[in-house]
């Protein structure tokens, strides 16, 4: 009988070759128009609306590194509608002027947040402008809207008209009883006017088929199940204009200077605008993502693939929608003045530590709180500590005085069952060939997160890697051995190399979430700008027999932190004043 190390005992059988990158509904070659909700301009933005730039913006970053296929990312503001108007006179200012204002404060702070949009829309520009009145003409054209008197609710903060079953009796400030939407808690006034109104009844079934054949049009799925149940109850036809002397601010109704465009349409038909509707969106509808906030997935799921399908055109690809941000446990307004400043975020947690808080600690499916000690232990513990600390570690002068990419020794760290026999040389364990199986299935496993909306899970895997990868070092403790031995150098490389393509994996796969950082990190790896794509994240290529490019280079020069510890604001007010906390 043949003598074994133990290790190779426990050596896993043969893996083949990862498989190349799943060609799903978002892979290469396919077009790709994602959007943000385009955001209302009464208020600055405040972490939600960061929150769903965010997403959209992982998606569109992921997209793009699976291979250069054409995508797009809009976001932009919607800038008309009473609540506008009322929130312009309230400040007395032109609406015009509080449009630019806080249009310029959502632009300046996506820009700041490396939101990779393609565009920018504002619906008070002459393209949307445009754009409305065809899509009004085309409905008008098919027979589809008709004059009425229309009178309901009618709740001004979410622009919506309700039914007598969406709202309920709530006392106001000052005790006294007010009618409040049941789903916003927003107060809602008696309105009676003369309204074109949308055949919106007429939909009912085409859109409960599309559902049906398209189970995931809608994603998370519970998501899905909430417009399949609002489908089995009345869909009344819909008010889509208001008598223009109560509302100026908007465009106005084609051939009819007494009403203005219900503001939902004017905002629904901005995903068309940056498509290039009327006269180029063939080329990018219906390849449209929506992402958007559970507020507003009936106007999402229900009313615009109607409005849609009214025109002509087919309802969009996806829409992928999301939960909602509370501020220690309690829902974010002006009134508890709770709102949280993103851009205080930034200063406080760095723009890389902010998007991956919000992104690997929100949970479409459910809502999710926001508190500073969550913020600094989570990016401590995962961006500082165990990817920081590991990258730090490995590129130490100390353990690698030469600075280079070292050299991986095939005999230290066999491949293969075929290797089972007198071997050694071979230094690595079981739980190594585990780390190495993890990899290889990391970037498969990131891509199907991403795919299916749950980015915070493609992190969770990252960072499961990450540290594996950190047991891997300690275990073999690179520092107590010898460069001298040259068997103990081989193996000292080794462990350097194995540990140093982990986090050339994980940089590439960060990418989408923490950019600056990856870039930081494959920087130090000394991986070049046109090797970070998804065809570059073949793991330890000479683990698997192919030549290794970046063996033997020389690596960056920032050896400084990767992510600097963060700190409460309480305990960095108590240093700055020379106190110990
Ligand atoms: O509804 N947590 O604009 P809006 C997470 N103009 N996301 C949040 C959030 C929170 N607490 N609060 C808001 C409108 N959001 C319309 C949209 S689209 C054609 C027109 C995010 O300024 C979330 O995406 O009220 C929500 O759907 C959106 O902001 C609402 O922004």
């Amino acid at each position: 009988m043949l003598w074994l190390p133990a290790r190779c005992l426990l050596r896993p059988p043969r893996r083949p070759l990862p498989a190349p990158p799943r060609r799903g509904s978002s892979g290469p070659g396919r077009r790709w128009l994602l959007s943000t909700p385009i955001f209302y301009v009464n208020g600055p933005p405040h972490i939600g609306h960061l929150y769903s730039a965010l997403l959209a913006d992982a998606l569109h970053r992921h997209r793009a590194l699976l291979g250069p296929g054409p995508g797009r990312l809009a976001t932009g503001t919607d800038e008309h509608g009473l609540k506008i108007q009322q929130a312009a006179a309230a400040a007395g200012t032109a609406p015009s002027e509080l449009c630019a204002h806080v249009s310029g404060l959502f632009r300046d702070l996506f820009s700041q947040a490396a939101v990779s949009f393609t565009d920018f829309i504002r619906t008070t520009e002459p393209r949307h402008r445009r754009a409305v009145q065809c899509f009004w003409a085309a409905l008008q054209g098919r027979g589809l809207l008709y004059k009425d008197f229309y009178e309901g609710w009618y709740c001004t903060p979410d622009e919506c008209f309700l039914t007598e079953a969406q709202i309920t009796e709530r006392p106001d400030a000052q005790g006294r009883p007010c009618k409040v939407s049941l789903e916003s808690g927003h107060q809602v006034h008696w309105t009676k006017e003369e309204n074109y109104m949308f055949k919106l009844s007429e939909f009912q079934e085409p859109l409960r088929k599309w559902l049906q054949g398209n189970r995931h049009v809608i994603s998370p799925e519970p998501f899905y199940q909430v417009v399949l149940r609002w489908l089995e109850e009345d869909l009344p036809d819909l008010s889509v204009s208001r008598e223009r002397s109560r509302l100026q601010w908007g465009i106005p109704v084609p051939g009819d200077s007494t009403q203005t465009i219900y503001v939902w349409v004017d905002a629904l038909v901005n995903y068309l605008t940056v498509a290039g509707y009327p006269d180029a969106h063939h080329a990018w509808w219906p390849a449209a993502h929506h992402v958007v906030g559970k507020d507003i997935l009936k106007f999402h799921a229900i009313y615009w693939p109607a409005l849609l399908m009214a025109v002509g055109l087919d309802p969009p690809e996806q829409i992928y929608v999301h939960s909602h941000w509370t501020v220690c446990g309690q829902k974010m307004s002006k009134s508890l003045g709770n709102v949280v400043d993103p851009v205080a975020c930034f200063k406080q947690y760095t723009v890389d530590g902010f998007r991956y808080f919000l992104l690997r600690q929100g949970v479409p499916e459910r809502d999710c709180d926001y508190y500073e000690e969550k913020v600094i232990k989570l990016v401590n513990s995962e961006l500082a500590d165990a990817l920081g600390g590991l990258l730090n570690r490995c590129t130490a002068p100390s353990i690698n005085p030469s600075g280079i990419y070292p050299h991986f020794s095939e005999s230290c760290f066999r491949k293969g069952s075929e290797h089972m026999d007198v071997e050694a040389s071979c230094r690595a364990l079981a739980e190594d060939y585990e780390l190495v199986a993890s990899v290889d299935r990391l970037p498969f496993q990131v891509t199907d997160y991403c795919e299916h909306f749950q980015i915070y899970k493609a992190l969770e895997s990252v960072v499961a890697c990450v540290r594996q990868t950190n047991g891997f070092f300690q275990r073999h403790a690179p520092w107590k051995l010898c460069r001298d031995n040259p068997a103990e150098k081989c193996w000292l490389d080794t462990v350097l190399h194995v540990t140093l393509e982990c986090l050339r994996i994980y940089g590439i796969l960060l990418q989408p979430v923490i950019p600056a950082t990856a870039d930081k990190l494959l920087s130090r790896l000394s991986i070049k700008p046109e090797e970070r794509a998804f065809t570059d994240l073949t793991f330890l290529p000479r683990y698997h027999g192919k030549p290794c490019p970046f063996e033997g280079r020389k690596l960056g020069p920032d050896m400084g932190a990767l992510f600097p510890r963060l700190e409460t604001a309480r305990r960095r007010q108590m240093e700055i004043k020379g106190l110990r906390p």
